[in-house]
This record gives C-alpha cells, sequence and structure tokens, in this order.
C-alpha cells in the first residue's frame, strides 16, 4: 500500500446524506494508505446540495477526469444514490477495479444492477472493523507488491 495509489471514493450527495459520517469514516482510513481524490465526499458540512459555487457542469466533468485517473473505485452503496451508480458503471467500462460496501443491517436492498454485476466486487458488512479488513484486502489484492 502506497499514498501514490489513486481512489475514487464514492457516496451519496443529493441521494441523501444519512451516511456521511460512515464516508468520513472511510476516507480517514484510506488516507492512511493512499491517495483519495474525492475526500470532500465525506465532509459533513457538504449538504444535500453540495458544493453550490461550482455548477454542476464542472462538478461532472471533474469527476469524470478523476475517474479517469484512478487506479480504483471504491463505493459506499448502502444509501442509493444515481451518481454513485453512474460512477460505479463509469468505472467499469474504463476496466478500473470497483469494490462496493454494503451494511447489511440496512433496510436498504442494494440494485440488481450492482449486487448482480460478477465484474464488480460487493461485500456486505456490519461496522468499520470489517470495512477496515475488506479495505485491505482490496487495496492488497490490486497491488500485492506494494
Ligand atoms: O447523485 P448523488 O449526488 O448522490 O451522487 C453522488 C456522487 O456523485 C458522489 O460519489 C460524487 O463523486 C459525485 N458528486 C455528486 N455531487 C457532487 C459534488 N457536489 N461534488 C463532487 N462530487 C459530486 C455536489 C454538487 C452539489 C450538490 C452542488
Amino acid at each position: 500500500l502506497h499514498h501514490k495509489f489513486k481512489i475514487y471514493f464514492a457516496g451519496s450527495i443529493r441521494g441523501g446524506r444519512n451516511d456521511a459520517n460512515v464516508y468520513k469514516d472511510i476516507i480517514d482510513y484510506l488516507q492512511k494508505y493512499v491517495t483519495v481524490l474525492t475526500e470532500h465526499v465525506g465532509l459533513e458540512s457538504l449538504s444535500g446540495c453540495g458544493e453550490d459555487n461550482r455548477n454542476d457542469t464542472w462538478i461532472y466533468n471533474r469527476d469524470m477526469d478523476w475517474i479517469n485517473e484512478a487506479d480504483a473505485l471504491i463505493a459506499e452503496v448502502t444509501n442509493p444514490s444515481l451518481g454513485v451508480g453512474y460512477e460505479i458503471g463509469q468505472a467499469q467500462a474504463l476496466k478500473i477495479p470497483v469494490l462496493c460496501l454494503f451494511n447489511k443491517n440496512s433496510q436498504n436492498r442494494l440494485s440488481a444492477m450492482v449486487s448482480g454485476n460478477q465484474n464488480i466486487t460487493v461485500k456486505n458488512y456490519q461496522n468499520m472493523e470489517e470495512v477496515k479488513l475488506i479495505i485491505k484486502q482490496f487495496i492488497y489484492n490490486l497491488n500485492p507488491d506494494s
């Protein structure tokens, strides 16, 4: 694991910010080992309307550039989000490895467009300790030499 490794972290913004604290914990953990391109996703100050001083075209273009640059995409998918689903599809089209994390204590059911996709890794978790182990294994599998 090394900091040159770039991770695009995806989590719901306009889809709802109920799990923003979880995104922040995941980003904090990732940043010990790798570069996270999207640390704003974990900002508690980012409301459901988000970075309102920037327009949506700018946000879309920047995020697509970052996905292009990323070595892998990790998405927290418990709270449904159109943007996160779109990013997962885009990463997959670019053949970038994708890990999706789903809290199995949630009442939500994960979209079959994610859970049924054999090309991406979907892991259920119950707590941050499990998330950390899953992430460590995923990154290690991508880059066992580091
Ligand atoms: O549909 P959603 O808003 O839930 O999509 C969330 C996903 O799209 C995240 O993983 C982000 O990477 C991306 N995304 C959505 N909105 C933004 C944003 N500003 N800044 C950066 N990435 C974003 C918020 C825009 C806004 C609410 C003015």
